[in-house]
């Protein structure tokens, strides 16, 4: 299996997170692409192959104009007001506040375009953010020109990252963007199967009203996690979408046995849907030693995840999400790819 890889991520750096109550490094490093890149070579899983850039026509297919023309001025915007460090918002339009309109301050912008303050940007996030785009677009293109799968190594990552906001360390769907151009590009129906521990939120509101692309996330319960506002089982889809979201909410301590059969229940129902491709937006923060989750995956669990999927017997782009445990995210990620391929 190929693997897309760009070193322009490194660029996006220095991020900073509230984490309970204090201001700390920010987990989504830029160590955790190298580790993952390093396991793919050692364990010679195939080529690792450079980007090819790639306009914006299919991320505008999913992801609101106002907001793709906002990302790449965040830094500029930032510096103008003479501030340096990472750009980060404060505030949000929740309930009881208007949420109709951008304000004009970069701080108000922030904060429209946004859900949470996981999203730092410094100089080099929006050439990484592109970077990952670019890095997901010419995965699919292998895929669709005959590979069985593809690795597209992204980072940062993106299916928190919705039509119109970042949030959770993701800025552009890499995923989304990958299934729309499946779609453009003589894919009938896509699936996008999420196995990252926390729930695709972005993903499931970019597709919730389409019926050409299904979305399986499994993830922990929102009742006990980020991002808590989004995954609950009984949102299954609106309108012409309706049936084509499955949700597979898991408690904390949820290992490899209840972990599987949601698995496999996932399976079962993607193959019904009769998809032409797979999207696998691949976290592997599920590990039990991953630093900020509470699943109890175990790094021998992560090839039957790969056999599992192979299974399915579909072309399969694999999109890297998440997965913090820094040394060992590249061993867990590439296990997963090394058991696909059997
Ligand atoms: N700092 C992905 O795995 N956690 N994103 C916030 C407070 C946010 C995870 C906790 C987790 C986002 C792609
Ligand atoms: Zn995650």
């Amino acid at each position: 299996m190929k693997t897309v890889f760009s070193p322009r991520h490194l660029g996006h750096a220095d991020q900073v997170e509230l984490v309970a109550g204090a201001i700390v490094p920010g987990f989504e490093l830029p160590s955790r692409a190298e580790y993952v890149v390093d396991r793919i070579k050692t364990v010679g899983l195939g080529p690792v192959l450079p980007p090819a850039v790639h306009d914006l026509s299919t991320a505008h297919k999913v992801h609101r104009k106002d907001y793709l023309d906002f990302l790449p001025t965040i830094w500029d915007r930032w510096t103008a007001e003479g501030r340096s460090g990472t750009a980060l918002p404060f505030t949000w339009p929740t309930r009881g506040l208007r949420g109709d309109a951008p304000p004009e301050f970069i701080d108000g912008l922030l904060g429209y375009y946004s859900f949470d303050a996981g999203c730092g940007v410094v100089e080099g996030t929006w050439d990484a953010i592109k970077s990952s785009h670019d890095v997901a677009l010419t995965a699919a293109g292998l895929v669709q020109a005959g590979d069985r799968a593809a690795f597209a190594l992204c980072r940062p990552p993106g299916h928190h990252a919705g039509a119109g906001f970042m949030g959770g360390y993701c800025y552009i769907n890499n995923a989304a963007v990958a299934a729309q151009w499946f779609r453009d590009n003589g894919a009938r129906r896509v699936s996008i199967l999420d196995v990252d521990y926390h729930h695709g939120n972005g993903t499931q509101e970019i597709f919730y009203s389409r019926a050409d692309v299904q979305v399986i996330n499994l993830h922990a319960d929102p009742m006990q996690e980020y991002p808590y506002f989004l995954g609950h089982a009984d949102e299954r889809g609106a309108g012409a979408g309706e049936g084509y979201n499955l949700n597979y909410p898991m408690r904390f301590g949820t290992s490899w046995e209840t972990w599987s059969a949601s698995l496999d229940d996932a399976c079962d129902r993607l193959l019904a849907y009769q998809p032409d491709v797979v999207v696998v937006s691949l976290g592997v923060d599920t590990f039990e030693k991953d630093p900020i989750s509470k699943f109890k995956l175990k790094t021998e669990d992560f090839p039957k995840i790969g056999a599992r999927i192979a299974r399915l017997d579909l072309p399969t782009l694999f999109v890297m999400e998440g997965g913090y445990a820094v040394a060992e995210i590249g061993v867990n990620a590439a296990g997963v790819l090394t058991g696909f391929e059997g």
